[in-house]
């Protein structure tokens, strides 16, 4: 495979550094980014004796300064990071089973997963996998914001893989929403909405497709389209969608609630490596928010699947289409409220642009180009960049896996002509890194303390553990003048992106113990009622035809039943009300040899459907640990066979 110091493969500058990059030099340039052999443990450099830097342990008792919320890939979870001791210290199921949680068996999870699925994804998954896809993949979680900033509500994330948006409520730390979105194929960028709050959120439609994409348009991509949603964050419904050219990466929206960003890689609408890479340069789409919201307003939109979609494309009065060097990828608006940056990808550049030049853009005063006020050259594979609050910006380097932090102002000099050098510091990383995020440096609250930096390949960075290595997240002090790697932390299976979030977003809002009026588990108590049963102190079993209600609560370390019988082949619903009222007290529910478990917390009420479908005697166990005697905390269900 290629290295780098080998003689006879082109050099990585000559693949990306300059205009003319085909098919083959991105293959070449991912195969030495991936498959580089790698440098001897040894010999990368080891974080020195750090004088006055920030402290990173995080003592036995002592707690976390900030939260990060990490997608997770392909797992389609979302996960809860301690940030300096980047410990992790929850995971959320979203798109995926869990088999600890229930998540995906329980009637409370299968609703969220599947009530805002479309009429034909319901139909598809109907009768198979429990009427919801089995797959999801992670990449980019948010937090709702008011004013600029975290304000504490949700985490957002999107489902690449079957076109999803979900929502996790805080104060509990589950997901409550999922919708699917229509007419669109896969969302990529996804963020919300930063002022006056979220608001919508914005997805990215990365895949071009016929609209419709019914099989009467299959090979002709000039009929190929991609399509730019807004969500609103509270009811989950979609606002708007837009029609655009060219196709959507990354996406940000501005401070002041006016305008949303994507990058465009394939303005091309190329179907294959060399189609889509064939032009110099591919653009950023800007979308007017408020254009969009009036066209809504006065019918300008054909509906289509229920939702108003609006045409975007080229000489539309809704978007305009910026300019930029070849399949650019991140996009981020800087705390400054004024920057945002595209980073280049296959061009060695990130390119600034002014968000106070886009009303003039809007009103044709100005030309696409000139809302670019700086276009530094980095070094190669330029991905993502994060934010410091103090002028600074931090861009990932792919293919030279390293950070490059490099000041803003700088850049527009230089830009300008004056003879300057943006970049102040290049910090090798292991290896390859994709996103990297400052803490609270996505809003206007950053706090300059510490990055991440994501990265894609750890190699020999931690014990061997087979061919499918772990991911690589690198914490780096940023609090100085020099960025200062400090850790290491490796994770499953690729987290793609992250937010950074102090924990006093998040303090008084997280609760221990559930409400008994949650709306999560609303239905139960909606049967509950309609069955005459008190779910919290009631033990029954109701027969409702071949439907059997089975209601107990639990106390540790017993159920409120120690057993109950049903017949082969009846629908059996288990609902259990965790009574305890305890911090930390959960109960489990298995059904052995039954594919049943479900999470109870402490005041929640859960419940699970399945058919008696084998006769015999089936002990149900606790699966958390909760007492000294939740060994003993089982019961029995006697399932009479059909033909006595
Ligand atoms: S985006 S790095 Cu979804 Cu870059 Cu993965
Ligand atoms: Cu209840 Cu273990």
């Amino acid at each position: 495979m290629a290295r780098d110091d080998d003689k006879t493969t082109i050099s990585r500058r000559q693949i990306v550094g300059t205009a003319a990059i085909g098919a083959a030099g991105i293959a070449g340039g991912l195969a030495l980014g991936g498959a580089g052999e790698p440098t001897p443990a040894a010999a990368q450099p080891r974080p020195a004796a750090r004088a006055g830097a920030q402290k990173i342990e995080v003592a036995p008792g002592e707690l976390d300064e900030y939260y990060v919320f990490f997608s997770s890939g392909q797992t389609g979870e979302v996960r809860i990071v301690g940030m300096p001791s980047m410990r992790e210290l929850m995971r959320i199921p979203v798109f995926n089973r869990c088999s600890a949680t229930g998540w995906g068996l329980t009637n409370e999870s299968l609703k969220v997963l599947t009530e805002g699925l479309t009429a034909e994804t319901r139909e598809r998954t109907k009768g198979r996998w429990n009427g919801v896809w089995q797959n999801g993949d992670t990449h980019h979680p948010h937090m709702s914001f008011t004013d600029g900033t975290y304000d504490g509500r949700y985490i957002f994330i999107n489902d690449k893989a079957n076109t999803r948006l979900a929502r996790i409520r805080t104060d509990i730390m589950k997901c409550d929403k999922i919708i699917e979105l229509p007419n669109q194929y896969t969302i990529h960028g996804m963020r919300p909405q930063k002022y006056p709050r979220t608001g919508y959120l914005f997805c990215n439609g990365e895949y071009e497709v016929p609209l419709p994409n019914d099989g009467k348009v299959l090979d002709d991509k000039s009929k190929y389209w991609s399509i730019f949603t807004a969500v609103d964050g509270d009811t989950m419904k979609i606002a708007w969608q837009v029609i655009v050219d060219g196709n959507l990466d990354n996406t940000d929206a501005d401070y002041q609630g006016k305008y949303a960003f994507a990058t465009c890689y394939n303005s091309e609408k190329g179907v294959t490596l060399a189609e889509m890479t064939a032009s110099e340069q591919d653009w950023v789409t800007v979308f007017n928010i408020k254009r969009i919201e009036e066209a809504v307003k006065k019918g300008d939109f054909k509906e289509m699947n229920g939702v108003p979609v609006i045409d975007g494309r080229k000489g539309s009065p809704y978007t305009r289409y910026v300019p930029v060097s070849n399949s650019p990828h991140g996009l981020n608006t800087a705390p400054d409220g004024i920057h945002i940056v595209a980073n280049g990808k296959l061009a060695p550049t990130v390119t600034v642009m002014d968000v106070r030049l886009m009303d003039q853009l809007f009103d044709d005063k100005i030309k696409p180009r000139d809302v670019v006020v700086a276009e530094p050259e980095l070094g190669l594979g330029p991905l993502h960049t994060a934010f410091d609050g103090r002028g600074n910006a931090y861009t990932t380097l792919f293919l030279d896996s390293q950070v490059c932090k490099w000041s803003i102002d700088v850049a527009k000099r230089a830009y300008k002509g004056e003879k300057v050098n943006p970049i102040i510091q290049k910090l090798d990383v292991h290896y390859q890194p994709g996103h990297n995020h400052a803490s609270m440096g996505e809003t206007k609250e950053a706090d300059g303390k510490w990055l991440l930096s994501l990265n894609k390949f750890s190699k020999d960075r931690f014990l061997n553990v087979g061919p499918l290595k772990p991911e690589n997240d690198q914490l780096i002090d940023i609090s100085g003048d020099k960025m200062e790697l400090v850790h290491d932390g490796p994770s499953f299976a690729e987290p793609h992106d992250a937010v950074i979030i102090h924990r006093s977003k998040l303090d008084g809002r997280v609760s221990s113990v559930w409400k008994r009026d949650d709306p999560f588990f609303a239905d139960a108590v909606k049967q509950a009622a309609a069955d005459g049963v008190k779910l919290e102190s009631d033990a029954k079993v109701i027969r409702d035809g071949n439907k059997v209600r089975v209601y107990m609560y639990s106390s540790a370390p017993a159920f409120a039943l120690d057993k109950f019988t049903v017949k082969q082949g009846d629908e059996v619903t288990v609902y259990i009300t965790n009574i305890d009222d305890v911090e930390d007290l959960t109960h489990g529910f298995c059904i052995v040899n039954y594919g049943v478990n479900m999470e109870i917390d402490p005041q929640q009420t859960s419940s699970v459907t399945f058919i008696a479908d084998k006769p015999g005697v089936y002990w149900y166990f606790c699966t958390w640990f909760c007492h000294a005697m939740h060994m003993e905390m089982r019961g029995r269900m006697l399932v009479e066979p059909l033909n006595v």
